[in-house]
């Protein structure tokens, strides 16, 4: 209503309606009310948020906040309890939808470590918060009013589910089973995994943890992994792909493996390219393709960035021995296809290079089938720290950080482009916030991206240059300038390995233009948005659905459309999307559930025969105001060719994105007015009633009767480096949550349960009842 002044200026020559295009945009969301160190998507409507314990003002039961739960359409956050610290863990998908996480910190106080009084490394009075480096938290997500619904609450218990060993910055990746295969980390940590010299490549005198092992436990004991040893300093969070032979591809340091789990057996593959580091500090974007009919689902992963240094200015536990900041971030990109159908030598291949050179990047994979490049910085690595091996403290000009020169932009990669053309940054905006250390950002089921967190600083900081970021983005990728959005029906809630096909349908509305072009021009993609955390997303996949089509006369187009590929390698059970992209505009992702929703092998058929396709050259798309194009959003690389005269297989063209409409998406997406249904002042100091208390592995108020949880620690000698250097009264290290570092904490065995197994617990703290029922 507004409106009318403007036009009466004479300013309205530009069309109105381009206000309101958000392809593009990146609009800032609301308060997620922790820093957003992990997050992952549960079912349909709600984001997960975890941080590393620290001094967040805001509280729950009463203490400092650590978990939060995003609702993506009110853009508001609500407060959750966890009891153990998740400070940079691992998670996973599980065949249910539930998710887990693995390991983390020891218990930490203010500092960052245990200097105030009564604090350890398995409890800290300050903070409230209980040791989790073996820890495995798990969530059943919902839906709907979380907090007043005891069954989403998440199950955390310092004594309850543990792994084998203590694990920081672990990898996680799934079996084609659902079990989660779990490997290495930091015992105690750092900022690489390491002493220097580097005597004790495997266990660094007890810093480092070589093994792996598997979620849920199999009574297998954990094994020492001789990639850990041979990649040493530079192998958490290693970058883990399951590969459709039920082999994991693992890239750590300049090392590349194929792993066979079972039996413990590396296969090597060619070292990174100029030994560029994409693995954590040096923290590259990396993802799996999307896996396409055309390529018969061949598998290919994509490194984007990262770090070099020469090996010595790594450093050890303690610090870099350069100063990170004062060297530019790599702009590289290296394909690899570990197993190439055509049986050829796996090799990496030189892509594009970046736009721009970014560490801490991270890949989204969109629903158009592009992959977004979003967050990190043009110079330096992740990591943070008072100091480096040649800046002293109190001397560190970013603050705690290691990188700096934000990288604001994102950048679109698209797979299918030729190769020198497939970077793009046209009409992307950019980022308000620096998203460095501790940044995360993942795909809605909306089709937008949700960008959080940045904190590289050991506690809280709202004063230094880049401070803890509560404050969350959606960006909007180039397809959100389209009129029309699909609106497909008949998506199963649950999709099998092989096994009939199903029919999607959708209507005239839908689309404009020719129905047979429409039709050709489509893709039906199963995607899983992942775990984030420091520029990962584990689990991150998206594939390819076969289909065929029957257009109708009025325009109705029915997608015949296969099940998974019956392979449950290619894309493990568990949560994921379906969505229905033409001409390069997806729908909303659909929830499902892939495969038979429990641990174990998954049932595998025959993928049916798929009806050929059916044509009607009168018909077309009602959509209105899409037929005109930008041929500046989406693309325009390829083309569809799949018009030979029979019709048969699969649609196979390319994204066709030329396109792809301007205007006004509509009400939906227009006027984003953040409702906060439940006003942040629900976070208070005061005791909040959230019936929290019998939710999180027992009453907070029974925590005395935990003692018994707490054994003895063997402290271990982690870094040689930390205590030579000595600085009396500074916490020299802030990774070390001990006045000394250490502790692989060798608890007894029959402190851990498998809450899925529905195994008895020597524990009185043990959650949820469903979960020791
Ligand atoms: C990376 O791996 C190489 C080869 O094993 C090793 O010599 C080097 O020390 C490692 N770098 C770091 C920082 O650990
Ligand atoms: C980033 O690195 C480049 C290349 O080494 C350097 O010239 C520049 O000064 C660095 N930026 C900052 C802000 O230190
Ligand atoms: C820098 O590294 C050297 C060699 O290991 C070590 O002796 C020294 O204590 C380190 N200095 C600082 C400030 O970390
Ligand atoms: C925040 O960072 C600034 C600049 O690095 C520092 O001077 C200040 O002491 C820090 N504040 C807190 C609360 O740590
Ligand atoms: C997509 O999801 C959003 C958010 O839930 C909703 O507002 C919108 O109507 C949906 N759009 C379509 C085309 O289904
Ligand atoms: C389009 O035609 C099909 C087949 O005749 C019919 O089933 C469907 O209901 C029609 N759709 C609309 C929106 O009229
Ligand atoms: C899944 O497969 C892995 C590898 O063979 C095995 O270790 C694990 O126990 C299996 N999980 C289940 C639930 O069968
Ligand atoms: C896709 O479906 C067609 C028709 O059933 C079939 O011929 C083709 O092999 C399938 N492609 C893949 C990759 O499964
Ligand atoms: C979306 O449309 C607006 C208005 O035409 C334009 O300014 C913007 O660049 C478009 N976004 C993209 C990514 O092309
Ligand atoms: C840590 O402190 C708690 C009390 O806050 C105590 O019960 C426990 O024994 C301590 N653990 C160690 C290892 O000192
Ligand atoms: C998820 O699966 C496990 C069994 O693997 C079960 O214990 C748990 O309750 C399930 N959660 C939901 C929401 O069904
Ligand atoms: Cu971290």
């Amino acid at each position: 209503m507004f409106l009318q002044p403007l036009v009466a200026l004479g300013l309205a020559a530009a069309p109105l309606a381009r206000a309101d295009a958000l392809g593009g945009q990146i609009v800032v969301a609301g308060d997620t009310l922790v820093s957003a160190m992990m997050m992952f998507v549960g079912r349909s409507s709600k984001v997960y948020i975890l941080d590393k314990v620290e001094g967040n003002a805001n509280q729950i039961n009463g203490h400092s906040l650590y978990a939060s739960v995003w609702d993506i359409a009110s853009r508001t956050a609500e407060p959750m309890d966890v009891q153990t610290n998740p400070f940079c863990a691992a998670g996973m998908h599980l065949p249910n939808g539930s998710f887990a996480v693995f390991g983390g910190n020891n218990a930490v106080g203010p500092g960052g470590d245990n200097s105030s009084p009564g604090s350890n490394t398995t409890y800290d009075p300050t903070y409230q918060d209980y040791g989790g480096t073996k820890a495995i938290r798990v969530i059943d997500t919902c839906d709907g009013d979380i907090n007043s619904n005891s069954a989403c609450a998440w199950y955390d218990s310092p004594n309850g589910l543990q792994m084998q060993s203590s694990r920081w910055y672990p990898a996680a990746e799934p079996f084609g089973n659902g079990s989660v295969l779990i490997i290495g980390g930091f015992s105690s940590g750092g900022y690489i995994n390491r002493n220097y010299p580097n005597g004790d490549p495997f266990y660094s005198g007890g810093g480092s943890n070589p093994t792996y092992e598997v979620y849920p436990n199999n009574g297998v004991a954990q094994r020492v992994m001789n990639f850990m040893g041979k990649t040493s300093g530079l192998n958490s969070y290693a970058l883990t792909y399951l590969m459709s032979s039920g082999k994991f591809f693992i890239q750590a340091n300049y090392s590349t493996i194929l792993f066979d789990a079972d039996n413990n057996i590396e296969t090597n593959l060619p070292d990174m390219p100029n030994q560029i580091i994409r693995v954590y500090p040096a923290s590259g974007a990396n993802a799996m393709l999307p896996l396409t009919v055309d390529k018969n689902y061949q598998q290919t992963i994509l490194f984007c960035g990262g770090f070099y240094m020469q090996d010595g200015d790594w450093g050890n536990f303690d610090s870099p021995r350069i100063n990170p900041w004062e060297q530019r971030a790599s702009a590289d990109c290296q394909r690899m296809t570990p197993e190439p159908s055509d049986g050829s030598t796996p090799t990496y291949v030189q892509d594009d290079d970046m736009p721009n050179p970014r560490t801490m990047g991270q890949f989204i994979l969109l629903p158009d089938g592009k992959m977004l490049v979003v967050n990190g910085g043009r110079n330096g690595t992740a990591g943070y720290g008072t100091h480096t091996n040649i800046t002293a403290v109190g001397q560190m000009p970013y603050g705690e950080s290691y990188a700096t020169e934000p990288q604001l932009q994102p950048a679109i990669y698209d797979p299918s482009a030729t190769a020198g053309s497939r970077w793009s940054q046209a009409g992307l905006g950019t980022s308000t916030f620096p998203r460095l250390y501790h940044s995360s950002a993942i795909l809605l089921p909306d089709g937008s991206v949700m960008i959080a967190g940045s904190n590289p600083n050991i506690d809280v900081n709202l004063t230094t240059i880049y401070p803890t970021t509560y404050k969350a983005e959606y960006f909007y990728p180039p397809y959100f300038n389209a009129t029309t959005r699909p609106v497909p029906s008949g998506i199963p809630s649950t999709i099998s390995y092989g096994g009939s096909y199903f029919d999607i349908t959708v209507p005239a509305s839908s689309y404009s233009g020719s129905a047979n072009d429409a039709a050709d021009n489509t893709k039906i993609w199963l995607s899983r948005p992942g775990w984030t955390t420091h520029a990962m997303n584990m689990g991150q996949r998206m594939l390819q659905l076969n289909s065929t089509y029957s257009v109708q006369s009025n325009g109705t187009i029915v997608f015949h459309t296969s099940q998974a590929p019956p392979n449950a390698n290619l894309f493990q059970p568990g949560p994921a999307y379906i969505w229905v992209t033409i001409n390069g505009i997806p729908s909303n992702g659909t929830y499902v559930v892939v495969g038979n929703g429990q641990m174990g092998t998954q049932p595998v058929s025959n993928a049916a025969q798929l009806p050929a396709s059916v044509r009607v050259d009168s018909a077309s798309g009602t959509a209105s105001g899409g037929s005109t194009s930008t041929g500046s959003s989406s693309g325009s690389s390829a083309t569809s060719s799949s018009s030979s005269s029979s019709h048969t297989g699969a649609i196979v063209g390319g994204v066709v994105a030329a396109i792809a409409a301007v205007g006004v998406l509509g009400a939906v997406f227009g006027i984003c007015i953040s409702r906060r249904r439940r006003a942040a002042a629900s976070v208070s100091q005061s005791s909040a009633p959230y019936g929290m208390a019998d939710k999180i592995g027992g009453p907070r108020g029974l925590r005395t009767s935990d003692s018994s949880a707490f054994v003895p620690l063997q402290q271990h000698n982690a870094s040689n480096e930390y205590y030579a250097q000595s600085h009396p009264g500074v916490p020299g290290n802030p990774y070390y949550a001990g006045s000394a570092p250490g502790s692989p904490m060798m608890r007894p065995a029959q402190g851990a349960f498998d809450p899925y197994e529905g195994r008895p617990s020597t524990s009185s703290n043990l959650g949820p009842a469903r979960y020791h029922n």
